[in-house]
């Protein structure tokens, strides 16, 4: 029973996606006499936690009936007063809570609350998988960084496009969507300034039904961006930042900003953009999750400075060949089989033709 109703929970948490960043995504429902007689989500970042939103929806009396909800219910005065309190108040006589809030300002805080008030609580239920919903913020809210994601497109012989540098469309429609709705669920994409040279991308999200756009982040250490490229110039609520160096022409900083974007400056890392220290400041932006769409080069980079949690990789039923044709982690490269950046927990899943692998870097 338990399982049941938090599996409900979850899937109720999941309608967030997208918008409760840098906030948890969490869902709750009230269960009395085996029937769930209320549900609700958090919807929007700074909105009304899922507890509250389960309490307003309650269509019964729900003295006595137990809570399921993904996350520990808060203890803190945030933007929304301490849902625990609430759950006393409301006469909930049990709570059933999917995980502790890594938050260090709750952090068993609200299931101390819960049981000092006489309520049974149980922890602990389906807490892998809500583990996994839940990976930006657990990541966000501990090292105040943001989460990120190496997303790589390859052909079956590892290529991110042909010798002459065309790549319109390794993958098929189905792996390009969901791409589209991680770019949804992430504060933002980050590219390298060879992909807008090579490329002009615009980083917006398109789904049938609109969908969030990302911030882009250009890493871009000497300033080259074009002021026309589309990253500067399209209609976006999602604003751009240019990521640089000490190196950008003052000139150049300042026509890039009158285009209304913003300029990161980061100390310099091997004639480079310091990724680690471009993740610090994005955090303090209160960016939870970036999504890394390339190119190899900056591939190479964040993952020698170590800064990807998360690998995404598409690999399509195409062989196209070409030795001068680039693969998905490009720059120096390790010298050693040893040295290789290794991967943990690996998952397969397939989009029709295409197979996708999903993995997490194993952080010492
Ligand atoms: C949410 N939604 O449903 C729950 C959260 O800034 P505030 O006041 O909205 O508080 C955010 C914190 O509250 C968040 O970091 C998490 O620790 C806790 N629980 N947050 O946004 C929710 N239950
Ligand atoms: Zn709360």
């Amino acid at each position: 029973m338990d399982i049941k109703y938090m599996k409900s929970a979850i899937e109720l948490s999941k309608k967030g996606k997208g918008y409760t960043n840098p906030n948890p995504l969490v869902g709750a429902v009230i269960v009395k006499e085996d029937k769930i007689i209320g549900e609700g989500f958090h919807e929007l970042y700074g909105g009304p936690h899922a507890e509250v939103n389960a309490f307003a929806n309650a269509k019964e009396d729900i003295q006595g009936a137990t809570m399921y909800v993904t996350l520990e219910p808060c203890s803190h005065f945030g933007k929304t007063p301490p849902c625990a309190n609430n759950i006393v108040e409301k006469g909930i006589s049990k709570v059933v809570i999917g995980m502790r809030d890594p938050n260090p300002l709750v952090a068993g805080k609200g299931i101390e609350i819960l049981r000092n008030n006489g309520i049974e609580v149980k922890v602990g239920i389906l807490e892998d998988e809500i583990k996994k919903v839940n990976e930006i913020f657990i990541k966000y809210i501990t090292e105040n960084k943001p989460f990120c994601i190496l997303k790589t497109a390859m052909t079956l012989d590892g290529k991110i496009a042909s010798s002459t540098g065309d790549s319109k469309w390794i993958t098929n429609e189905v792996s390009r969507h969901y791409v589209h709705q991680i770019r949804h669920r992430v504060s933002a994409i980050m590219v390298g300034i060879g992909t807008v040279l090579s490329d002009d991308p615009q980083l917006t999200t398109r789904l049938d039904d609109g969908g969030v756009d990302p911030i882009r982040v250009i890493v871009d250490t000497n300033g080259r961006i074009p002021l026309d490229a589309k990253v500067l110039n399209i209609k976006s609520k999602a604003k751009t930042i240019i990521a640089t160096t000490e190196k950008i022409d003052k000139e150049k900083m300042k026509a890039i900003k009158e285009k209304g974007a913003e300029v990161i400056i980061t100390p310099l890392k091997n004639e480079r953009v310091d990724l680690d220290n471009l993740m610090f400041q994005l955090g303090k932006m209160k960016i939870d999750s970036v999504l890394l769409e390339g190119g190899s080069t900056l591939n190479y980079s964040a993952l020698e400075q170590g800064i990807v949690d998360k690998v995404l990789s598409f690999i399509a039923p195409k062989i196209i060949g070409g030795k001068d044709a680039k693969t998905p982690v490009g720059g120096k490269g390790r010298e050693k089989i040893e040295e290789a950046f290794i991967l943990k927990n690996m998952t397969i899943a397939r989009f029709s033709e295409d197979i996708i692998i999903e993995g997490y870097l194993g952080k010492e």
